[in-house]
């Protein structure tokens, strides 16, 4: 499944995907919410958002001595809200399928940068019995979720809180995508096997950033709106 991540508005393309992940039916409630930088519809919760993807590694991001494709698959949120968030209810998965790939733990900090592996996926996997496909992100594209698990269902249901669509020439040897600081633009971040062709996100030649804020070219946080986050970023 492939969707473009063109527009300009990170609103945008938010409304896209989950417009059109509409029809795999997750659980909704009513009303939209707002956050900051975001007026987003439905259910998306904008306080945490997917902010970088790595879908196809080819070296060892886990740092466990190997290199492995499900393993080293990544995935970063970062909290773009004022306060810490527990993430005990928070799930990610891929495109394929309701069940969730791994159930989340501990809190995010204000703009802290997080990150899962595959290998993280494969261990919770196998600790609740289910199949050790890890993220098993698709290398000719993918949808990657956030859900949240809603209290008092069961079986447990999940509503999404956000969601990102990477193509295929994104998920590639070692390049990875995911939203400028103010989340303004979905880019590929190519430095360590440059893309040369025309398709969005085009290559840029900067490098994955792996639980850091991602930060290419002059699209570094300066401006003194955001002065708090980013001494909170780098305290
Ligand atoms: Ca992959
Ligand atoms: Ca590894
Ligand atoms: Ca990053």
């Amino acid at each position: 499944m492939t969707i473009g991540v063109r527009q300009t508005a990170a609103g945008w393309v938010l409304a896209a995907v989950v417009l059109a992940l509409l029809a795999w039916a997750l659980p909704t409630q009513a009303g939209g919410q707002d956050g900051p930088g975001f007026t987003v519809p439905g259910d998306i919760d904008p306080w945490i958002i997917i902010n970088e993807v790595l879908a196809d590694p080819a070296s060892d991001w886990n740092k466990d001595g190997v290199v492995d494709a499900k393993g080293d698959e990544w995935i970063e949120l970062r909290n773009v809200s004022t306060m810490p968030l527990d993430l005990g209810t928070y799930f990610l998965r891929d495109g394929s399928g309701d069940t969730p790939d791994l159930q989340l733990s501990g809190t995010i900090d204000p703009d802290e940068h997080a990150i899962w592996f595959g290998s993280d996926s494969v261990a919770w996997q196998a600790a609740n019995g289910l199949s050790t496909t890890g993220f098993a992100l698709n290398n000719t594209g993918d949808v990657v979720q956030l859900v949240r698990s809603i209290p008092g269902t069961s079986p447990v249901q999940y509503e999404l809180v956000f969601a990102v669509a990477i193509s295929d020439h994104e998920a590639d040897d070692d390049r990875s995508s995911g939203f400028d600081w103010l989340r303004t633009s979905w880019q590929l971040f190519d430095a360590m096997f440059p893309y040369t062709g025309a398709l969005v996100p085009v290559g840029t030649g900067c490098a994955p950033s792996p639980t850091a804020p991602n930060q290419c070219g002059g699209n570094v946080p300066t401006e003194s709106a955001s002065f708090g986050t980013l001494k909170a970023t780098y305290r």
